[in-house]
């Protein structure tokens, strides 16, 4: 009777060490990882070996660089016809100033861009609620204003659940919509809208907005058009291990077909102000365990970027050994998204100079970027 639970435990030993050394010699061959394998490092494999890992694949693909841009946000509204149930941003599109809805005027984009002159930023990052009343030709205005006032700022705008809107409130199709904004100058589109792509998750967190394989046909006819994109994923709040793993393979599968993503871009459920705000968060170690799964199983989206706002400039930090190998950039005190749901940055903001600084304290160099991931030259702030 004494010896069945050791001889159990042997085995599951065995195992365990099987499955260890079957993932390490793949990968010290980069070779690429299964579904299953990466469910198995989510369960069972020691933080250390995983941080390890991660970090010897990331030293593979990017060296010492960690990579920062001058960027800033401008969020043209919170008014939303959807109603994310993780989302604390968003407002109902009848609501008044007084619940904190706004919306912007071209003129607060034109005010933002005067606010960061030249050379300031190299991006702004456009991103909002889905208004009702507004078509592709607002996109448009929006992209038209930075090419025509700011040409050397690059436009990283609206996620693919806007660019969906966009395309049906103006009666085209998603390819026409896209080619109309990269005429007015949108330069890439960021990750936001992806959620976790299994059904049954997304019907409980954003059941309403456009479904998965929508978020997947708008980035591939991006890619197409030769729009690079971003991708995320908001996790931690009803999705398990495996809906992490489908999701990522989705993006690796569209990436296998077209090469246009540029960064992951994990973004940790934060819970105050809005419907799920009963769920706890995941522990600062699964969220650095997060990171490194992705960089060993996406072996096809060069960069991982632990985006600090939402993070917090500690855990940012921690992330950089973790596989991170981009932080995003300045962002000057220009997002809401995340202190409004209770990220600890309520102001974020950082000069290129705390960023480089923080990078070099971490043993690594710093590389500006642009939002293409090309080596800004030089210079002083
Ligand atoms: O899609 C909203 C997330 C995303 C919460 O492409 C939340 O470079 C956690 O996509 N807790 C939008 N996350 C932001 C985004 C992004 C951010 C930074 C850089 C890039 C890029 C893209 O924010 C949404 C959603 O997944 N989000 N509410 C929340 N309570
Ligand atoms: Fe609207 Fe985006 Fe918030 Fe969903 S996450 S309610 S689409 S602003």
């Amino acid at each position: 009777m004494a010896r069945a639970p050791a001889i159990l435990h042997l085995g599951r030993l065995q195992t365990h060490m099987q499955n260890l050394e079957s993932i390490e010699s793949k990968l010290s061959r980069a070779e690429r990882l299964s579904p299953d394998d990466a469910l198995w490092l989510y369960r069972s494999a020691p933080s250390d070996w995983l941080r390890l890992w991660a970090d010897k694949t990331r030293q593979r693909l990017h060296g010492d660089a960690a990579f920062y841009n001058r960027n800033v946000h401008f969020e043209p509204t919170n008014k939303c016809i959807y109603a994310c149930s993780f989302c604390a941003f968003a407002r109902r599109p009848e609501e008044g100033p007084d619940t904190g809805a706004w919306d912007h005027e071209l003129s607060d984009l034109q005010a933002l861009l005067d606010a960061h002159p030249a050379p300031a930023l190299t991006e702004v990052h456009i991103t909002g609620g889905v208004h009702p009343d507004r078509g592709v030709e607002y996109g448009e205005a929006l992209c038209s204003l930075v090419r025509d006032t700011r040409p050397e700022v690059h436009v990283k705008a609206f996620t693919a659940v806007e660019v969906a809107y966009f395309a049906r409130k103006s009666g085209i199709t998603v390819e026409q919509a896209l080619e109309r904004l990269k005429t007015a100058g949108l330069a890439s589109l960021p990750g936001g809208g992806a959620e976790i792509f299994d059904p049954e998750v997304r019907k409980k967190i954003a059941g309403q907005k456009s479904p998965a394989h929508r978020w997947l046909e708008i980035h591939e006819i991006a890619h197409g058009l030769g729009i690079k994109s971003n991708a995320t994923m908001l996790y931690g709040h009803v999705e398990e291990h495996r809906h992490r793993v489908d999701h990522m393979l989705r993006l690796r599968e569209l990436q296998d077909r077209t090469g246009g993503f540029m960064a992951f871009i994990p973004l940790r459920y934060r819970n105050e102000n809005n419907a799920l705000s009963h769920l706890p968060e995941v522990s600062p170690e699964e969220d650095l365990r997060n990171f490194a799964v992705a960089r060993l199983f996406l072996d096809n989206i060069p960069h991982l970027k632990a985006y600090w706002v939402m993070l917090g400039v500690p855990q940012a930090r921690a992330a950089l050994h973790w596989g991170v190998d981009d932080l995003d950039g300045t962002v000057d005190d220009t997002t809401r998204i995340y202190s409004m749901a209770g990220a600890e940055e309520k102001n974020p903001a950082m000069s290129s100079a705390r960023l480089e600084e923080i990078i070099r304290a971490e043993g690594r160099v710093p590389m500006e970027r642009d939002s293409l991931y090309r080596q800004v030259a030089l210079r002083s702030d």
